[in-house]
């Protein structure tokens, strides 16, 4: 095949071919034409439907059996079992190849082959990786273009000899000849396989053709692969926000954040400020890859070029620059289809119509008993819309940024903000955050807290403890005054009487403002064993409904309570095993000691 100008990738593409026998080969140039001509075939398909009160707007609806990513399909097939790590499901990546391969024989028989070259991060930044995707899905083409940046330009960037990623996805559905292909094709979940290899830096998915599962740039690559990649050049790929913050006096600040899924990383990343003056602007809502600067400093980017939010919960109070982005040539995924042709979603801010058509394509009212939209139910967007993206958010340089926020949901023991003493300290912060278990999940664990370091545990290619490792030795490596400074948030605290006592939202300024003063080299701490912390004076609190005594709970160490925690890392630090770096372990030894 001589497709491209890269003898590797046509080779590539001849051999994947021969396996999955498509009925046709098409090359993606990226083109708004190419674009208009696939959404055309997909609404006269009946798998895409046109939304008359959004222009350029479309919504698909999923098989009920896949609706989100599938973390049990999910494997790291690296040649050791022991490099996978004990957070890992690890098959060993002959036997999965074989495996798979049975599965990919044939599979895109009656389908087109799409080959999408596709650049994470701007292309031609230095920081920017190339991947191509091969996917029998037009669904797939659609979402990567407004996700990543696909097409001939790439093509062209990857040259004769350039090196990519090798992204292979297949829904797992062929078509007989004559047999009408149904309008979400996927394969049952037995049959789902969501591989890695990270040492070939090769993605191999069957099965689905939902979010992180079928979008290969995302999570599959911008993380599993290129943490790999981080880990082996001295850089980091992380599951974190990027913001820019401005204050009145028109400084600014880059500032990342990694929180687990469902703590608002997108309302965080998009948030109006409730303090006078100050402005937030978005850089990125999910994933930053960071590197260093020739100053020592470093840069970050944004390597997607759209959000893939979750619908449910977005509303114009909890995230009105997210409702603007949507407005137009947006594509949903499982939410309800209102009768006059628009979008409704539980937590939509706007009350529920008398009937609709709900994301599994039957009639809903208000009291059917069963939600409108999926709770995973997604927008997909392109980042360019956000009326609040940073102007330098394509910078091929990156941002510098400034602070690290890390956080979970914390309904006791967190504070609302602390700061750590040094590198190695704030990754001792970062390894420990998570999220306690709500009565939504499993309930036996009702309480407990499930640690997710840096939010990266369904996302490392890698054993976690060299993760951790890798995290401590780039600040070994660097000039610790130019580090970003490491700052362990949570927005969730909960009084005894299980009222909220932070409002959260916009509110969340008043913490940025104090980081920033702190970033800035002129904001007051007090240092506690926990880290330095604000005392109340030092957040801005005018024009906030929250009473003193809540303030002084929100910013207080629980020395009990931190001792139970620390109980429950050292638990959790069994279970990743002896290759824990002991400068954690002496991290939590001296806290112990600190607070005892
Ligand atoms: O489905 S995605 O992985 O893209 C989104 C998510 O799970 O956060
Ligand atoms: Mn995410």
């Amino acid at each position: 095949m001589t497709l491209t100008a890269n003898a590797a990738l046509n080779a590539w593409l001849a051999e994947v071919r021969d396996l999955c026998r498509p009925s046709e080969v098409y090359l993606c140039d990226g083109s708004q034409q190419e674009y208009d001509r696939l959404i055309a075939e997909m609404v006269a398909s009946g798998m895409a439907t046109p939304l008359k009160k959004r222009p350029g707007s479309y919504l698909f609806r999923s098989d009920p059996s896949d609706v989100a990513r599938v973390e049990n399909r999910t494997f790291i097939a690296s040649r050791r079992k022991e490099d996978a790590g004990p957070t890992n499901n690890w098959i060993d990546p002959d036997e999965l190849k074989a495996t798979m391969t049975g599965l990919y024989s044939g599979c895109m028989q009656g389908r087109t082959m799409y080959v999408i070259p596709f650049s994470m991060g701007p292309i031609g930044s230095p920081i920017s990786k190339i991947g191509v995707e091969i996917s029998d899905s037009p669904y797939v083409v659609i979402n990567m273009r407004i996700m990543t940046r696909i097409g001939s330009e790439v093509l062209a960037a990857l040259g004769e000899r350039g090196e990519f990623v090798r992204c292979l996805h297949s829904v797992g559905k062929p078509l007989a000849p004559g047999e009408k292909d149904l309008s979400w094709p996927c394969a049952p979940i037995e049959q789902k396989y969501i591989s890695h290899f990270p040492e070939e830096r090769t993605i191999w998915s069957y099965g689905s053709g939902y979010g992180g599962n079928a979008l290969l740039g995302k999570k599959c690559f911008a993380l599993r692969i290129a943490s790999v990649q981080a880990r082996d050049e001295g850089w980091l790929a992380e599951h974190m926000l990027i913001l820019k913050i401005t204050s009145p006096e028109g400084k600014t600040a880059y500032v990342c954040g990694a929180f687990p899924s469902a703590c608002g990383k997108t309302n965080l990343a998009m948030l109006v400020p409730t303090i006078k003056g100050w402005t937030v602007q978005t850089v990125g809502d999910d994933i930053a890859w960071m590197k260093f600067g020739a100053d020592g400093r470093l840069y970050a980017i944004n390597p997607e070029a759209g959000f893939f939010g979750v619908a449910p919960g977005t509303s114009l109070d909890s995230n009105p620059n997210a409702m603007h982005t949507i407005e137009r040539d947006t594509i949903f995924t499982n939410v309800g289809l209102t009768d006059d042709g628009d979008v409704w979603w539980e937590g939509i801010g706007i009350p529920a119509p008398a009937h609709l058509i709900d994301w599994q394509g039957n009639d809903w009212t208000p009291d059917c008993g069963r939600p409108a939209a999926h709770p995973n139910a997604r927008f997909t967007a392109p980042a360019a819309r956000c009326p609040v993206i940073a102007p330098e958010w394509e910078d091929p340089a990156g941002v510098p940024i400034s602070a690290i926020l890390v956080g979970g949901r914390r309904p006791t023991t967190i504070p609302l903000v602390n700061e750590s003493l040094n590198w190695a300290h704030g990754v001792f912060l970062g390894s420990v955050m998570g999220s306690e278990i709500t009565a939504a999940a499993i309930s036996d664990k009702i309480g407990q807290v499930r640690r997710d370091p840096f939010a990266m545990l369904p996302f490392m290619g890698y054993h976690v403890c060299d993760y951790l490792n890798h995290w401590l030795s780039v600040g070994q490596k660097a000039d610790e005054a130019k580090l970003p400074r490491i700052y362990y948030v949570n927005w969730f605290r909960k009084a005894q009487d299980g009222r909220w006592l932070w409002p959260g939202y916009g509110e969340n300024s008043r913490v940025l403002k104090w980081i920033f003063s702190r970033v800035s080299g002129e904001g007051h701490a007090v240092a506690t064993p926990i880290g330095n912390m604000p005392s109340p004076e030092d957040i801005d609190t005018e024009g906030l409904a929250v009473a003193p005594e809540d303030m002084a709970q929100l910013l207080a160490v629980d020395r009990e309570a931190w001792l139970r925690e620390l109980e429950s890392v050292a638990e959790n630090y069994a279970e990743y095993g002896e290759k824990l770096p002991a400068r954690l372990r002496e991290e939590l030894d001296k806290l112990q000691k600190a607070l005892a």
